[in-house]
């Protein structure tokens, strides 16, 4: 596999500041050898760079840093477009607002090569606002409602070139969701597996279903992975933390169950701040994640002690 690392170090559209180290950060932690020890080509594309639009004012007074996210998001979708020309494109952020720019590019690279683009979202939240719905004005929570076409964004952000059709998206994690967009995951049919089918039912199932529903349809696969998917007690280092999360080995076998699918054609590694992390340990377990999702296996995996 030729992996495409490319760093996008927006954090506009979180709350606080900090996710413009993450790019930094998981460098640091080894990306880049952790998947050359599984045998990978590895390129680092660099960074991306906003590229600055005139946006008229929105009639939503919460937003915030709407200029800022409509200029990243057009070029990162530009950036993720070509880096999927071919190879595995891995999207270092950056606040989640990021996905709508990659999850746009991967749709129209998709688009071109005829085959439908699935998505699996990885995260406490499904980021499923618009621009009208939005109470925080924090634009990571609107990433996957533009990128599947719901109303509310033309005029704002970029036109998209294929929507992402919602049926086509499972949203896997899910713990806490708003009222606006519980109403619209329903009405656009995006799958659900909250954080209780999880418990339920384990994920292994779960993700087992729609990895063959992926499969028959010939789809290609983009995996969106916030950090706050997984529980805070692994993970610490996130603005939006969440409790109940994902365990550390229910996140490495919906890892090891997407590299055994080999379905899987690009990744976000999306909400580190590593301002809040304990020693770099959840940018540590991300790559770690990231790793398994690439190949590794419990028998070859270098021991650590945290
Ligand atoms: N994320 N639904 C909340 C909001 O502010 O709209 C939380 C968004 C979290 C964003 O998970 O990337
Ligand atoms: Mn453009
Ligand atoms: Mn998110
Ligand atoms: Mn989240």
């Amino acid at each position: 596999m030729h992996c495409k690392i490319l760093g996008i170090p927006v954090q506009d559209g979180a709350g606080r500041m900090g996710c413009e180290m993450g790019p930094s950060a998981l460098r640091t932690a080894g990306l880049v050898a952790a998947l050359g020890e599984l045998g990978h080509q590895v390129s680092d594309l660099g960074t991306v760079v906003p590229k600055q639009q005139d946006v008229k004012p929105h009639g939503n007074p919460a937003l915030k840093a709407l200029p800022e996210i409509v200029a990243w998001t057009d070029a990162i979708s530009e950036a993720a477009y070509a880096a999927g020309e071919d190879g595995m494109p891995i999207f270092l952020g950056g606040d989640h607002s990021m996905a709508a720019g990659t999850l746009s590019g991967m749709a129209r690279r998709a688009a071109e090569a005829d085959r439908p683009l699935f998505v699996l979202w990885l995260d406490a939240h499904p980021d499923f606002h618009t621009l009208d719905t939005t109470a925080s004005g924090n634009l990571h929570g609107v990433p996957l409602a533009y990128a599947s076409g719901q109303a509310g964004f033309d005029g704002f952000f970029p036109r998209l070139h294929t929507p992402i059709d919602p049926t086509r998206i499972c949203a896997l994690g899910l713990r806490s969701v708003d009222p606006a967009e519980h109403t619209a995951l329903r009405g656009a049919g995006v799958t659900v597996h909250d954080m209780r089918a999880i418990d339920e039912h384990g994920i292994a199932p779960l993700l087992r279903a729609f990895l063959e529903r992926v499969a028959a349809e010939g789809g290609r696969l983009h995996v969106s992975l916030d950090v706050d998917f997984l529980d805070p007690a692994i993970a610490p280092a996130v603005g939006t933390t969440v409790p109940g999360g994902a365990t550390f080995r229910e996140a490495h076998l919906a890892m090891e169950m997407l590299h055994d699918s080999g379905l899987v054609t690009s990744l976000d590694l999306v909400e580190l701040n590593p301002f809040l992390d304990e020693r770099g340990r959840t940018a540590t377990l991300l790559v770690d994640l990231t790793a398994s999702l690439l190949g590794r296996r419990i028998m070859d995996r270098p021991t650590r002690s945290h």
